[in-house]
């Protein structure tokens, strides 16, 4: 019978059943049956089956997520049951994502796994303020920080706070673990973090097991290990380097603009940057391939904005865009300034960072709040547009260069606006919801687009449509709650207006025949990630001979290598850079064409990270372009 029972627990997770968890924990306790063991091996173990599914492809995050709702269902019911002892009482986890970085779906199934392994969680969000952590692990006691980390530029806030546990006498008091895709073993011990784990299931079951080694948790918290341990790692940290706080982007712009001021006249190319990126799109011939690193925002060091100034102030964007495009001899420009001009005019808030990029925060409480805005005076489109023009303007005019434009697409309109996890769920259990508050938002989406063609603001328009991701959700999921509007409504703008459709899609494994063969896509920005190759991340060799006839395709060096500033680093983009052109110019001559391909980046390159290895891959592929075009090419 219990049997039974627990087998039913985990089925009603796995189907994301929350009322049906809620039912079963019932009668688990009616049946007399103790609730840690319902917990442990009946909700739980639907938690790791949904888990298992999802590392073999066959189960997405909204199932990860409803499972996980359905869990804390049943959890609610069985937990007020359990009879704790001191002794036994569960271990104690913050968890959050550091402070800067608003990525929050890996963080939220790392916290699904541990609440299933029968840790306890506080959960700090997203975007941690630092001492957050302490204080909140200081006042609970805890057993676990564990910190998420999505990107480059925010990873070292995980050091910072090990450097205030240390510097509080608190290191030993509790586990530190840290997680995300840039975080990588030798990373975590360099930090001093206790462990690092490549997905949910792993982290969870590290931590299981650790928190159940810890000594008591009074002997840990006492005034006496505190005491002690301040003193252990005052000398520690009095020999750590302070680290310099100088500003890399700045310094880097400053250097090649005296550079470029020394030597006088630019060295004369055979096509100018528009002729050059407007044949290689029709794979018409070239002195050498177009390239574009995707430098947005970092290309305000060279006009010594600020982040917020390159976003709100139209002259500083444009400033920043020629100067970039001038020094750096970039042969386009994409004026991407963050991810939330649509969102925030359906009413969620920007938050300003000093020195990064943008992002939503204060999503809308309900879906009825929706109402589809006007591009006018006052809204962040309208401004954007506005800035766009601009700068096309002054780099058509003075350097010959191309400016896209760019903004984003429904469905992260609508991420944006609600939080990523609650949309993710409620395409699952909210299905008409969903689709009408698409619907809303692919209404301003066109209404954007006709405005930047209206005005002219810009010479080609690209769209940020990241969700087509299969290690998020499947094609059927992405047809109907994003592909579906794209094509049936927002490309017919771009027809309307006799444009191309660019994409861009910086997600690991996208579904390309939906976005380029349907969509009859012109011009695809894409990334490439090694590690998730069998999960479907494809690189220039499977692409070319894919799509190459239709779709000039864009990318794929590493943006995060694009930090690196050290002779290393910069070598190895180098490197990166020639094996790229060559292996490119290898697969178009294979598959019978000649130019359609644009050098770039995966990604945006890090708006904190310096100039010097940006310049790199561009002289590179200027120094060894023309002679592959001739060797390779013929
Ligand atoms: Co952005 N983004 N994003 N993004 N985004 C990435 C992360 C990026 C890698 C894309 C790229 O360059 N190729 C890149 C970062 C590059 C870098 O490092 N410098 C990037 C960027 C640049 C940006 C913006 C700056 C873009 C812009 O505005 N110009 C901006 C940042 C805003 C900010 O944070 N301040 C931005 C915004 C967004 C959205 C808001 C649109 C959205 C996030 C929505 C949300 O989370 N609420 C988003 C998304 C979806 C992505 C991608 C496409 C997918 C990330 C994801 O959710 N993966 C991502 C590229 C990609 O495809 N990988 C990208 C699925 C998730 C389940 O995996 O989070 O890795 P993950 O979690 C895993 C493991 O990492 C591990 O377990 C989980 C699975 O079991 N794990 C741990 C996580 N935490 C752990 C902790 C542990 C142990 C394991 O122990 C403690």
């Amino acid at each position: 019978m219990a049997q039974d029972i627990l087998k039913e627990l985990a089925e009603a997770v796995v189907s994301g059943n929350k009322d049906l968890t809620a039912e079963l924990s019932e009668k688990a306790l009616k049946e007399g049956l103790d609730p840690h063991k319902a917990i442990i091996d009946g909700l739980a173990k639907g938690m790791v089956i949904v888990s298992d599914n999802y590392e073999k492809g066959t189960a997405f995050v909204p199932h990860l997520l409803i499972a996980s709702q359905a869990m804390y269902a049943g959890m609610d019911v069985l937990t007020p049951h359990i009879e704790t002892e001191e002794s036994s009482k569960p271990a104690t986890m913050v968890i959050g994502t550091v402070e800067g970085d608003v990525h929050d779906i890996g963080k939220n199934l790392v916290k699904t796994m541990m609440s299933a392994g029968g840790i306890d969680t506080i959960d700090l969000g997203n975007d941690v303020p630092l001492d957050k952590f302490i204080e909140t692990a200081r006042e609970n006691q805890a057993d676990v920080i564990s910190m998420s980390a999505l990107m480059t530029t925010t990873m070292s806030g995980m050091e910072k706070v090990i450097e205030m546990l240390q510097e509080e006498g608190l290191r030993d008091s509790l586990i530190v673990m840290v997680g995300g895709a840039p975080i990588s073993e030798d990373f975590a011990e360099n930090i001093g973090a206790d462990k690092t784990a490549p997905d949910a299931l792993h982290a969870s079951n590290w931590a299981i097991d650790a928190v159940s080694k810890l000594s008591p948790s009074k002997e840990r918290w006492s005034d006496e290990k505190i005491n002690l341990a301040k003193v252990k790692y005052r000398e520690i940290l009095a020999k750590k380097q302070v680290k310099s706080k100088k500003d890399i982007g700045r310094e880097t712009a400053k250097q090649i603009m005296e550079e470029f001021e020394s030597v006088g006249v630019k060295s004369k190319e055979e096509m100018s940057h528009a002729d050059r990126t407007l044949a290689a799109m029709a794979d018409k011939k070239v002195d050498r391939l177009p390239v574009y690193p995707l430098a947005c925002g970092a290309l305000r060091k060279f006009a010594d904005a600020t982040y917020k100034e390159y976003a709100i102030d139209p002259n500083k964007f444009a400033e920043s865009a020629f100067l970039g495009c001038k020094y750096m001899d970039l042969d386009m420009f994409v004026g991407l300034i963050d991810l939330s001009a649509t969102s925030a005019d359906f009413g969620c808030t920007i938050k300003y960072p000093e020195e990064d990029t943008p992002s939503s925060e204060g999503h809308l409480e309900d879906y009825e709040d929706i109402e589809t805005p006007e591009v006018k005076e006052g809204t962040r489109a309208y401004e954007l547009i506005e800035a766009s023009k601009l700068a096309k303007d002054k780099l058509n005019k003075e350097l010959g260069t191309p400016f896209v434009g760019f903004h984003e697409g429904p469905l992260l309109t609508l991420t944006q606006l609600m939080g990523a996890d609650r949309v993710l769920m409620d395409m699952k259990t909210n299905p008409d919801v969903v689709l009408e508050a698409l619907q809303k938002c692919t209404d301003y989406v066109c209404q954007v687009s006709e405005a930047f063609f209206e005005e002219d603001a810009c010479d080609a328009l690209c769209v940020d449509n990241l969700w087509s991701n299969n290690i998020i959700m499947d094609e059927e999921d992405y047809w109907k709650f994003d592909g579906k509007f794209v094509y049936d409504q927002h490309i017919p703008v771009f027809k309307k207006y006799d444009q191309p459709y660019i994409i861009h899609n910086c997600a690991d494994a996208v579904h390309f025949d939906t976005q380029i063969k349907k969509f009859g896509t012109a011009l695809f920005s894409y990334a490439y990630y090694e590690s998730e190759r069998e999960k479907g991340s494809q690189n220039y060799a499977d692409l070319i001979p894919k799509y190459g006839d239709m779709c000039c395709m864009m990318g794929e060096i590493n943006p995060i290598d694009m930090m690196d500033n050290s002779p290393e680093g910069i070598q190895k983009i180098e490197n990166d850079t020639e094996v790229l052109l060559k292996g490119v110019h290898e697969s178009l001559k294979e598959n019978g064409m000649q130019s359609k391909y644009v050098m770039s980046t995966g990604c945006e390159t890090p708006p904190g990270g310096p100039m010097t290895p940006i310049k790199a891959m561009v002289d590179k592929v200027k120094e060894l372009g023309p002679q592959f075009q001739k060797d390779i090419i013929g």
